[in-house]
């Protein structure tokens, strides 16, 4: 037997959502910045994309890293994060796993660890037994109680908001958040998104807005609040979503609902939380999001000669 690739991963989920740190046997990407990678990432190497993160090696519900160097020193190293469909921005709950996995792998220490995400640099602050804080990018509300005509469904409001990716948010609907209704949440949102399309509306630049989320009262009293995180490929969010969490966090600021410093409870579809606080930081703030990993898999990817299918296979 044969094989055309082996690359390791190591698996952990945060909060119930599956990241899949890939250590070693990447594509060689060149130098630059790793916003400048991962667009080489994204345009040259989506067959490895979809090898690592699409059935039969993996699902649509996985968040993927490929761990590469930082050519800043001060950076303990870069990640660019892909899912089922193409790369992403910045992913809260899949740095959280990557500090999980660093520490699995014995390259990190007790502290705080500046990371080089694709768009910008985050600090990750291991805190030992799988639990990290995350001071993410800057993050902001872009615009307030936008209304969309959703097909089938009527007008919705959201805010727009970017918190690392951008994201749709809307807390008043006729939805109730429990998994049970995931297929039906899954619906609605993707109508939301197609409703947003439709009427040109975007995040700064023309930015296309790839996450919806919904919000509810918490199932849990001691948590602040629920939501659903409707992902670019279609998946949900079994976590709270760290950058999803920043976008909330970024329109509780802008409003005057939620004051600096104090912990933000956000619950998931699933019921595993989030803590998350922020700071002031000019037009927006800087959100910090705390929470734990497990790893779960350490695992050589094989691409065996003669598998007719070397990308994987793709259902989005
Ligand atoms: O935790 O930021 C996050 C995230 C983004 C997409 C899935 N999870």
């Amino acid at each position: 037997m044969s094989f055309l690739r082996k690359v390791l991963v190591i698996d952990s989920h945060t909060g119930g959502e599956p990241t899949r740190i890939v250590v070693t046997g990447g594509p060689e990407l060149g130098g630059g910045s790793v916003a400048e990678r991962s667009l080489r990432f994204r345009d040259h190497h989506d067959g490895f994309r979809s090898f690592v993160a699409d059935e039969p090696r993996g699902s649509d519900i996985l968040v993927g890293g490929l761990l590469v160097p930082s050519e800043d020193h001060a950076n303990a190293c870069g990640i660019i994060f892909f899912n089922n469909i193409s790369t992403l921005g910045m992913c809260g709950h899949g740095t959280i796993g990557l500090m999980a996995t660093l520490a699995h792998l014995g390259r990190n220490g007790i502290g705080a660890h500046r990371i080089e995400t694709t768009v910008g640099v985050v600090t990750a602050t291991w805190e030992g037994n799988g639990r990290s804080a995350v001071r993410n990018v800057h993050s902001y509300r872009h615009a307030e109680n936008v209304s969309v005509n959703v097909e089938g469904y009527g007008w919705v409001t959201g805010d727009v908001a970017w918190g690392g990716n951008w994201f749709f948010l809307v807390g008043e609907h006729r939805e109730t958040l429990e998994v049970r209704n995931s297929k039906r949440l899954i619906d609605v949102c993707t109508r939301i998104r197609d409703a947003l399309v439709a009427s040109g509306t975007t995040g700064a630049n023309g930015a296309e807005i790839d996450h919806i989320e919904l919000f509810s009262a918490p199932a849990d009293p001691q948590n602040h609040s629920r939501n659903f995180v409707f992902c670019p490929g279609s998946a949900y969010d079994r976590s709270p979503c760290g950058t999803g969490t920043s976008a909330k966090l970024a329109c509780l600021a802008a409003s005057e609902k939620w004051p600096p410093g104090e912990i933000w409870r956000q619950e998931s579809i699933i019921g595993s939380v989030f803590e998350a606080h922020y700071e002031r930081d000019g037009n927006g703030i800087i959100p910090t999001i705390c929470g734990s990993a497990y790893i779960t898999a350490e695992t050589t990817l094989l691409l065996e000669d003669g598998d007719p299918f070397p990308a994987g296979v793709p259902t989005k």
